[in-house]
């Protein structure tokens, strides 16, 4: 699927130094090998629903990372999602009277332009659950065949043959090897932990026929009403969730990437699944670290498309504000906490927007490197954006309080390392 269209990112002199990054599944900070090739998987959108700040903050989470690996002279290659069939969009399309493809178009879109617009670097590959069917299938046919996964029968009104992953004998069959995954490997929950989360994020604990209540979904054969592709030995349907993004990854990137990200609602059982899926299917982890963002809330509650509660990006921009102010509102979070957006806290990103470029017009001589140091300092320890920011806070108000008349070289070189590492355009 087409992707969209990144802007020019500065070329600063220097260097970032070694990138330290949280590991979800380490439960530890971690140096990350400048090995000068790096792998980026970040799950993509539902797109059953506008983009909202959380899915924005997101995406400008792993951005950073993406800037800071560039700042530090990695290549990287960067694949991201879209989950184009799934539950919530069929069931929106329903709701609404609109065709499920029409409504998944438009969202995809709608979230491209958002993408744009707060200068989020576009994936090398963006790639549909849709378009991966082909691929999915023989994913999923390895797995029965390797024992890892079963079908379950049918009961009243629901066919047979459903597949599902046995988590109980991946985690037997990978136990030899080293790094093996078993449940819980990537989120540390306990059991009960896992059950209530599993039922709350898309899992259906309670199907009669499954080994184990954990066991998620890989193929739903055809039912009447509902799109379904054809899945060679498995019969038509259409692909669970988790597998979706541990083939596209696979066939993308290498083994083991560098990074999984997302939210860190997708920690259990997303991620927790993809990485169990990979292992059998390939035998070596899908990644080696697994990074996840906070959540966003407004007025102290998630924001979450089943909720209504949303602040979407594109609203904002039709209401006429800055994209930078937007993304500059979300980089003054750490990426890792959870947070709301609040007017109080828009305004005063567009203020300190303002006080920036007001500063840029008097940087002082020799003013840049210092602050361009410190950027990096603080996103080198585990994408520390508000330090960041505090930095060029407090280079912004020496350079205000000695009214001196501007050195262009250092304004510039300021501007620069404000777009290159935070992304957000002077
Ligand atoms: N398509 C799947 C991933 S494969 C999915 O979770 N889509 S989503 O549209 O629901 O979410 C897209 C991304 O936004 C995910 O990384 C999710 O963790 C993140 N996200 C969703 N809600 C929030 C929120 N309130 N705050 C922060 N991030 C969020
Ligand atoms: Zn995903």
């Amino acid at each position: 699927m087409k992707s969209w269209i990144s802007r020019p990112v500065p070329q600063l002199p220097g260097s970032m130094p070694a990138l330290r990054l949280f590991d979800t599944a380490k439960g530890a900070v971690v140096t990350l090998g400048a090995t000068g090739e790096q792998s980026m998987y970040v799950c993509g959108i539902t797109p059953y629903d506008a983009t909202h700040m959380g899915h924005a903050a997101s995406y400008v989470a792993f951005d950073l990372l993406n800037r800071a690996w560039r700042d530090g002279r990695q290549q990287v290659s960067y694949v991201q999602n879209v989950t184009d069939v799934d539950d919530p969009l069929l069931e929106r399309a329903t709701a609404t009277g609109v065709d499920w493809r029409d409504l998944a178009a438009s969202q995809i879109e709608l979230f491209q332009t958002d993408m744009e617009a707060l200068n989020v670097l576009a994936p090398d590959q963006y790639v549909g659950a849709v378009e991966a069917i082909p691929l999915i299938v023989p994913a999923i046919e390895l797995l029965l065949q390797r024992g890892l996964a079963y079908r379950v029968a049918g009961g009243p009104g629901e066919p047979d043959g459903d597949v599902y992953y046995d988590v109980e004998a991946a985690g037997k069959h990978s136990a030899e090897t080293t790094d093996a995954w078993t449940l819980g490997a990537i989120s540390g929950l306990s059991d009960a932990e896992m059950l209530e989360l599993f039922a709350e994020r898309g899992g259906d604990p309670g199907r009669a026929g499954k080994r184990q209540a954990l066991d998620p979904l890989l193929w739903r054969v055809a039912r009447e009403g509902e799109p379904s592709w054809p899945g060679g030995e498995l019969g038509a349907g259409r692909p669970g969730w988790h597998i979706e993004c541990t083939v596209i990854a696979q066939k993308y990137l290498p083994a083991p990437f560098t990074v999984q990200g997302g939210g860190s609602d997708l920690v259990f059982p997303h991620h927790e699944m993809g990485a169990g899926h990979a292992y059998s299917l390939s035998g070596v982890p899908l990644a080696q670290h697994f990074a996840h963002a906070g959540m966003v809330g407004l007025d102290g509650e998630k924001m979450s498309k089943s909720k209504g509660n949303l602040v979407l990006v594109s609203r904002l921009r039709a209401a006429g504000e800055e994209p930078a102010a937007i993304r500059l509102a979300i980089v003054a979070h750490h990426y890792r906490s959870d947070w709301s957006w609040t007017d109080e806290g828009f305004a005063a990103a567009k203020d300190r927007l303002r006080t920036w470029r007001a500063a840029l017009d008097a940087a002082p001589e020799g003013s840049a490197a210092g602050v361009v140091a410190r950027m990096r300092e603080e996103l080198s320890n585990d994408l520390n954006a508000p330090g960041a920011v505090a930095a060029v806070d407090e280079w912004a108000a020496t350079a205000l309080a000695d009214g001196h008349s501007g050195s262009a070289a250092d304004a510039a070189l300021v501007s620069d390392a404000v777009n290159a590492l935070l992304g957000v355009e002077l």
